[in-house]
């Protein structure tokens, strides 16, 4: 042995291992969705890290999970096992894959390699390989009720930098992802929930990407969210449709129930595709990625488990093509937008990352969110995700009582003649 590797021997035997001490859940809602974070305390001073485990939808369920069930199963283990620990907490339910354990998985998974930078004293971008570009390309939301709103948003995006922008437009009378529409009286529907009709909203979400290349001009990189609502072969026709208007891509064209259609889509047009935020299966992701049905793979990275389980989903698309587009809603908290900004850095088949803006309140209470300049998010040089949380400032923005009643979880939405529509 080499007096250089003695004294690496030396000091890795002197270093003790980390070992569980507290798990704990922190929930808040700074911006209008419930943000749930996973801490993981250690037994070394000072020695913590933090994970995002957030599902808005059903927040109140993942903090159970977390204190009942993969706090007793952790507590005591070392810190340093991070792949052994997420097999092991994941094999632990038997059942598994579902969005409440996948988060509570995640914010485990995620708190453990922020430990891990926070020991290196490096970012975790350092811990994956190094960057691999020097900030990251992103998306803005462009919405409006009316074609006209959202080509003004959109120009605002551009006049900021952003070369990627996602348009949405409302349909009158309807409730739309992305952009409300008001009333229309001469729709007549046979109830008094909010009203969807796919064929109307496809006429208008294709006479919006027309306006919105002749308004916006060949450069701009254009995006819509489908979100599942057409019918199969609506969305196929609506793929198709959009080919002349040279999308950067459409986004969930399909629900995940309907992923037997992709290759309609594929074998009817060239229109890029992404896919992605529902899953929280390798069943769902694989065969689209090794079939190449899709450009572009846009996994919530903790409904998919964390930054462990996304990070082998980059490598896996890598091998086949297809790219990166992870999804970075306003119901992510900021350490889990930075664990999107830490993949995207690190991986060689990055496509594009959704940006949202950080309001002062979640900025107060998370101290160290990516950075947007010029379009491009920014990762933080600081040790792990390099994101503090201020707890106290945390606690004062407890969980609303949403305006439904429903605790989080969305209302339905049906169609004219009553029948339950996808969201
Ligand atoms: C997106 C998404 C979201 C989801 C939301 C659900 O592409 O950003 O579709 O806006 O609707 O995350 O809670
Ligand atoms: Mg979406």
């Amino acid at each position: 042995m080499t007096q250089a590797q003695e004294q690496v021997e030396r000091a890795t035997r002197a270093m003790p291992l980390p070992r569980i001490k507290d798990i704990s859940v922190i929930e808040c809602e700074p911006a209008g969705s419930r943000l749930t974070v996973v801490k993981i305390t250690t037994d070394q001073d000072g020695l913590y890290g933090y994970g995002c485990a957030t599902f808005t939808q059903r927040a109140d369920l993942v903090k159970p999970a977390v204190e009942k069930y993969l706090k007793p199963f952790l507590l005591g283990k070392t810190t340093d096992r991070i792949e052994d620990i997420w097999q092991s907490c994941y094999d632990s339910s038997y059942w598994r894959n579902g969005p409440v354990l996948n988060n509570a998985l995640s914010g485990i998974d995620q708190a453990l390699w922020d430990i891990k930078g926070r020991q290196a004293g490096m970012p975790v971008y350092q811990l994956a390989g190094g960057k691999c570009r020097e900030a990251v390309d992103a998306y803005a939301h462009a919405d409006g009720a009316e074609y006209a709103e959202v080509i003004d948003n959109a120009k605002k995006f551009m006049a900021q930098g952003f070369r990627n922008v996602r348009v949405q437009v409302g349909v009158p009378g309807m409730a739309g992802y992305g952009a409300q529409h008001g009333e229309d009286h001469t729709l007549k529907p046979l109830h008094n929930k909010p009203l969807f009709e796919p064929a109307y909203a496809m006429r208008r979400g294709l006479k919006l990407l027309e306006t919105a290349r002749k308004e916006l001009g060949e450069e701009v990189n254009l995006l819509h969210d489908m979100h599942e609502r057409l019918t199969p072969n609506e969305a196929v026709m609506f793929c198709k449709e959009a080919e002349q208007y040279n999308m950067f891509f459409l986004e969930d064209p399909l629900s995940p129930e309907d992923l037997g259609y992709f290759q309609q889509i594929r074998q009817n047009c060239a229109t890029p595709i992404a896919m992605g935020e529902l899953f929280n299966s390798p069943h769902e992701w694989q065969p689209l990625i090794e079939g190449r049905l899709i450009d572009y793979i846009r996994v919530h990275l903790s409904e998919a488990g964390g930054f462990t389980p996304s990070r082998k989903i980059a490598i896996l698309a890598e091998m086949y093509g297809v790219k990166t587009a992870w999804h970075g809603p306003g119901d992510v908290s900021p350490v889990g937008h930075m664990a999107n900004v830490t993949l995207d850095i690190v991986s060689y088949n990055f496509g594009i990352q959704e940006y949202t803006p950080f309001n002062e309140t979640t900025q107060e209470i998370f101290r160290g969110c990516p950075v947007l300049k010029n379009g491009y998010l920014w990762v933080n040089e600081k040790p792990g995700w390099g994101i503090e949380i201020d707890e106290q400032a945390a606690a004062k923005y407890p969980f609303r009582q949403s305006a439904n009643g429903l605790n989080g979880g969305w209302g339905e939405i049906r169609k004219l003649d009553g029948t339950v529509i996808k969201q």
